[in-house]
């Protein structure tokens, strides 16, 4: 088998860049290990930067997140027993962010891809990259029970943080840069209305919480735990106890049936550069933010849109130039969202080994954020997505 880009996952980064290519004319395969339903319906992002919505838009994959997306102009931080709401659009010349569940933007990706006629394997697990320093990049991947090889000119590695492709990399060509949090998230999916139509964002001496949603009907909950926390020490009783808790009094907390419920580790990490002779990683391959800052897809997009970009030009004009600058624009971005995402869970979380000082240094920081027109902008120019670098 041959194709111009072997793409190895259909995460967002591996979707949403099949598409790009199509769009340009390049031929391209998507192996995933996992089945269609594994990852139509797995539980992650909800939150999309105006640039992945507009990138959605352009690729002709927005009609239903037009329809079913909430478009939110703001949020609230909420500390020492009071709310105080961030203007995300009147602080940043009007631009907004859309909650929209990874699992429907994964959905519309595939169906996009397979109205195309366009090649996504499930259940095709890459094995094995081979030849990366040449010019005919192989992929082994089994498939049915046999084993294929994929033939490619680029190879792009959208596999994820426990994927092949960075492990492909020889020892000593990356730099590793990376932070574990003391601390996790456990997430609820239920059954029952926002309590907020906007998003809640709350520090409080129990632990960090966050109230969000995926519609009218569905909520996303979020509330601090141990690293190592075992959810079966989570009855759902417990979980809703402990979100009222953290939410204080007001509002009164709708609740409803759980209908998933995870522990998520919280980490920082970044592998550079994000290329290898022929081996491109985009997403969380190459980067992985705590949720905190709702940076991880919107990454993983603005990745691939340069990614795309670079194809696009070698193809066109037999250019490296772009490909060349690949890593260095995409790291650019990948840092300042990754300042963002380690402040907002700094300044968000309770440390355990934290000094009363060190306590109130968060609360004086939060309270500066809320009060101060020029600390609440710097929380919405980064949180609605610092503009695309110029390519
Ligand atoms: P993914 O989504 O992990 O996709 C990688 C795909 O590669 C497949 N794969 C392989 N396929 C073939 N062969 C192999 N050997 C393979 N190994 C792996 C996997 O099965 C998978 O399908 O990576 P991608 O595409 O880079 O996308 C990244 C995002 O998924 C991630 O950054 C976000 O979910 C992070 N995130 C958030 N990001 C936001 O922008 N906004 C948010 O509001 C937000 N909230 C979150 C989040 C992540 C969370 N968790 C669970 C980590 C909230 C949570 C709780
Ligand atoms: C979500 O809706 O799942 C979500 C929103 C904002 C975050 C993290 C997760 O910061």
């Amino acid at each position: 088998m041959r194709t111009q880009v072997g793409i190895v996952g259909a995460g967002p980064a591996g979707l949403l860049l099949a598409q790009l290519l199509h769009r340009a004319g390049i031929d391209c395969v998507v192996l995933e290990a996992r089945s269609r339903d594994y990852v139509e319906e797995r539980q992650r992002a909800g939150l999309l930067e105006q640039g992945t919505v507009d990138l959605l838009n352009t690729l002709g994959v927005g009609a239903r997140l037009a329809r079913e997306g909430l478009v939110h102009h703001g949020l609230a931080l909420r500390f020492a027993g009071a709310g105080h709401r961030i203007a995300l659009s009147d602080l940043t010349g009007g631009k907004a962010v859309v909650i929209y569940g990874q699992t429907e933007v994964v959905k519309d990706l595939i169906a996009a891809r397979l109205a195309q006629g366009g090649d996504i394997r499930f259940e095709a697990e890459a094995l094995a990259l081979a030849g990366l320093d040449g010019a005919a990049p192989t992929i082994r991947f089994r498939h049915d029970g046999h084993e294929h090889t994929l033939t490619c000119d680029f190879v792009a590695g959208c596999d994820g943080f426990h994927g092949i492709c960075r492990p492909a990399i020889p020892d000593g060509v990356l730099s590793v840069y990376e932070r574990d949090y003391p601390f996790g998230w456990i997430g609820i999916l239920s059954e029952s209305p926002p309590v907020s139509p906007e998003l809640i964002y709350v520090n409080h001496d129990r632990g960090f919480a966050l109230f969000t949603m995926r519609s009218p009907q569905v909520s996303r909950l979020y509330l601090q735990c141990d690293v190592d926390e075992d959810i079966a020490n989570w009855p759902d009783a417990r979980i809703w106890q402990e979100l009222r808790l953290r939410l204080g009094d007001t509002p009164a907390l709708p609740e409803g049936p759980v209908l998933q419920k995870n522990v998520t580790p919280m980490r920082s990490f970044v592998a550079g550069p994000m290329r290898y002779g022929a081996l491109f990683l985009a997403g969380d391959a190459a980067h992985i933010v705590p949720p905190t800052g709702a940076k991880g897809l919107n990454l993983a997009a603005a990745d691939v849109r340069v990614l795309a970009r670079a194809f696009g030009a070698f193809y066109a004009e037999r250019s490296t130039r772009l490909l060349d600058r690949y890593s260095d624009i995409c790291l650019k971005r990948v840092w300042k969202a990754q300042r963002f995402s380690w402040w907002m869970t700094s300044m968000l979380h309770r440390f355990r080994d934290h000094t009363p000082f060190e306590r109130q240094m968060q609360l004086a920081e939060l309270d500066y954020v809320a009060g101060s027109h020029a600390g609440a902008t710097t929380l919405a120019e980064n949180y609605v997505g610092l503009p695309f670098e110029d390519i």
